[in-house]
């Protein structure tokens, strides 16, 4: 896997470049979050801790490093780039006190803040990362002044990723960013860079240049038509099969009070609203109001861009991996927070290696082996996919050899999954992983390839 080998930024260094090529080697190979585990001697291990600790090692460039990979592997396809911020749990007192910063309300918890875009083809494959943030918050609670500029507020976060995916992404024939309530921002709107598109929920009663509640009008736009989705299962509740009223158009929002002067032209944008019919009792039904600078001029199109929507299920497992399926990053044994924000940030890159080979187990998003592997895998790939292979039909690898779902069968099996029962999900990859990268080390010595 060309994590194993590939740099994870240059850090204006040799060493530290090689070491973090192998650190993200061993979180790949071996997710968990502790240094001595992942160093596996006591030498490496000072190398690991010196390593995070480095004030030349940033976030920033390891974020540079794999954006412009993703830019590369994106050039000319249509793209969706989903981005959302993750808060990581460290601790309360002694956190505290090692410097991090509080996290969610009431400020008693300490830890990080993690903001991630990624890349997404129109198939539902995971191109890879576009940028990272992580950061604690300094001195105590955030200021809340209207008067601030955008740029130095955290919100900021949603346009900066904007700005970055666009300038990372420049050769792809389209890019939609798709984000959740927390970044329905008029000034997110007003000041997308040209040529990119976004997609986000709307989370306020915002006003219309008409007077209109955004709300209300969304109510009584034309109707379009009803279709049926599949809602996934979430913590009390199960998965459903829901049928949706969609309607959709153009509305003119009107700037906030305090918009600064140079952002108070009124915006036109497109509103898709998405309510569920005949919801089961006791559950909350979809009601979402989608705003888009994308046209709708059919139901089709609709369709595209609620499913566009709904692909930001994706971020939400790739945070899953990084806290609880994989790297279980809460409980780093690590209290100096630039290392910490080190470590998060490597995990990340590790979370979406793993996370691609998930998307690609079904064999429908059409990515190729060379978005993962280098080509030096494919030979011990092929080589380890005849030796797993069994005599019924569900045993045998049922995709091209060049494709990444070829890859993720192999992985899979290796990492405990029979071919029988249910889908391999990030467990069961990262079981493999860590298999593979012993098999791929010893291969030569084994004679495999
Ligand atoms: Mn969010």
């Amino acid at each position: 896997m060309q994590a194993m080998d590939m740099s994870v930024g240059h850090f204006g260094d040799g060493r530290l470049q090689k070491g973090g090529a192998l650190l993200l080697g061993a979180l790949v190979a071996n997710p968990c979050s502790s240094i001595r585990r992942l160093a596996g001697s006591r030498a490496r291990e000072v190398q690991f801790h010196r390593l995070l600790r480095n004030a030349g090692v940033t976030v920033e460039e390891m974020a540079r490093v794999a954006g412009h990979r993703t830019g590369v592997l994106a050039r000319g396809r249509d793209v969706a780039v989903i981005q959302d911020t993750t808060e990581v749990y460290v601790g309360s007192k002694r956190a505290s006190e090692a410097g991090f910063g509080p996290i969610g309300k009431g400020g008693a918890l300490r830890g990080v803040l993690a903001h991630v875009a990624i890349a997404v083809d129109d198939t539902g494959g995971l191109i890879g990362l576009v940028d990272e943030m992580v950061w604690t918050r300094q001195g105590g609670q955030p200021v809340t002044d209207r008067k601030r500029k955008f740029e130095d507020k955290e919100s900021y976060r949603w346009l900066k990723a904007c700005e970055v995916a666009s300038e990372r992404l420049a050769g792809a024939r389209s890019i939609t960013m798709v984000s959740d309530a927390e970044s329905d921002i008029f000034p997110v709107f007003a000041r997308c860079p040209e040529g990119l598109h976004l997609l986000v929920r709307s989370a306020r009663t915002r006003s219309l240049s008409d007077g209109q509640r955004l709300a209300d009008a969304a109510a009584t736009l034309k109707k379009g038509g009803r279709i049926k989705r599949i809602i996934p299962a979430a913590p009390g509740r199960s998965e459903r099969r829901a049928v949706l009223d969609v309607r959709y158009g153009e509305l003119t929002l009107a700037p906030p009070h305090g918009t600064p002067d140079a952002l108070i032209e009124p915006l036109t944008l497109t509103v898709l609203q998405v309510t569920e019919l005949n919801a089961p009792q006791g559950v909350e039904p979809v009601n979402w109001t989608l705003i888009t600078t994308h046209k709708i001029t059919d139901l089709r199109r609709a369709e595209e861009i609620l499913d566009l929507y709904r692909g930001r299920f994706l971020i939400e497992q790739l945070f899953r991996t990084l806290k609880t399926a994989g790297f279980d990053i809460e409980n780093a044994d690590i209290n100096d927070p630039h290392a910490f924000i080190t470590l998060t940030a490597l995990a990340i890159i590790a979370s979406v290696n793993i996370l691609q080979l998930v998307k690609a187990r079904d064999g429908d998003t059409g990515q190729i082996l060379e978005d993962c592997f280098d080509p030096d895998d494919a030979p011990i790939l092929r080589a380890l996919s005849k030796k797993l292979e069994g005599k019924t039909d569900k045993q045998k690898n049922p995709h091209p050899l060049d494709q990444l779902a070829f890859a993720s069968w192999v992985i899979a099996r290796l990492g405990g999954w029979t071919g029988y029962y249910g889908k391999p999900g990030p467990k069961v990859m990262r079981q493999g992983l860590d298999k593979y990268f012993a098999i791929k080390c010893g291969s030569n010595l084994y004679g495999i390839v």
